[in-house]
């Protein structure tokens, strides 16, 4: 069976959209091969299929589905067999929590840290135009009077996953002595970071950069050496 992820594709290559990244780290925790298909932003005609406009999309057989969750849920159904990406039902619904809280409050304060760092070092010239228009009109304001590269932005990033940090402390993984789909979430938005900029927005030490070498190492170091390799 032909199975394909269809993921945003940026400058130089690099795979670094964070709800792509889930996907991708949840089809190796369960052992399943894909192609990768890189779609710009420009490419929306590469998933009309999908009747939608967002990566990731995942074709699988004959089937489609969009948006990382509702992949990882039917990932989830799909392959009872493989390694389990929740752990259960209870698992299942704390995963939904933790894809709420990076995606309404991480990601909010990363990208004042970071999205005009995006702009520069993770979109091809061929999106560049529609990036910032969208942006700017989505923020009200330039991508750089929104993301000035502030250490105050960073600060207020590193208070807001203060949970997760607390986490790390007492436990190897966010979802406890394994690693689970919770992880990959918030992984996936530090692939985001990592495509984006040199500076260190995300802590590198203590607990938090424990957790990143662990997460790193996973599946033979498979976020180092695939998609955005030199992220
Ligand atoms: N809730 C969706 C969000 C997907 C999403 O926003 N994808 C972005 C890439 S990071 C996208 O396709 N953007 C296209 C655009 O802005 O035109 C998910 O979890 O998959």
């Amino acid at each position: 069976m032909t199975r394909t992820l269809y993921e945003l594709q940026g400058q130089d290559d690099k795979r670094f959209s964070p709800f792509c990244w889930r996907t991708r780290m949840a089809l190796a925790h369960k052992g399943l091969e894909a192609t990768f298909e890189p779609v710009q932003f420009s490419q929306k005609d590469k998933i009309a299929f999908s009747n939608q406009k967002l990566v990731p999309v995942l074709r699988d057989g004959e089937t489609v589905i969009a948006d990382s969750w509702t992949i990882a849920c039917y990932l989830e159904d799909k392959y009872p067999d493989a390694a389990s990406l929740f752990g259960g039902s209870v698992g299942q619904g704390l995963a939904r929590n933790m894809n709420f809280w990076v995606d309404m409050s991480i990601h909010p304060a990363l990208a004042r840290v970071i999205v005009a760092d995006t702009f520069d070092n993770a979109i091809d010239t061929a999106d560049q135009v529609y990036f910032r228009e969208s942006r700017e009109s989505r923020f009200g304001m330039t991508l750089e009077e929104f993301s000035p590269r502030s250490d105050a932005d960073v600060s207020k990033l590193q208070n807001v996953l203060s949970p997760a940090i607390a986490t790390l402390n007492v436990q190897p993984f966010l979802s406890g002595d394994a690693p689970a789909y919770a992880d990959y979430i918030l992984f996936g938005t530090v692939k985001w970071a990592a495509a984006s900029t040199d500076r260190i927005v995300f802590p590198n030490d203590g607990p938090f950069g424990a957790w990143l070498i662990r997460m790193y190492d996973l599946f033979d170091g498979y976020a180092r050496t695939s998609g955005a390799a030199a992220a």
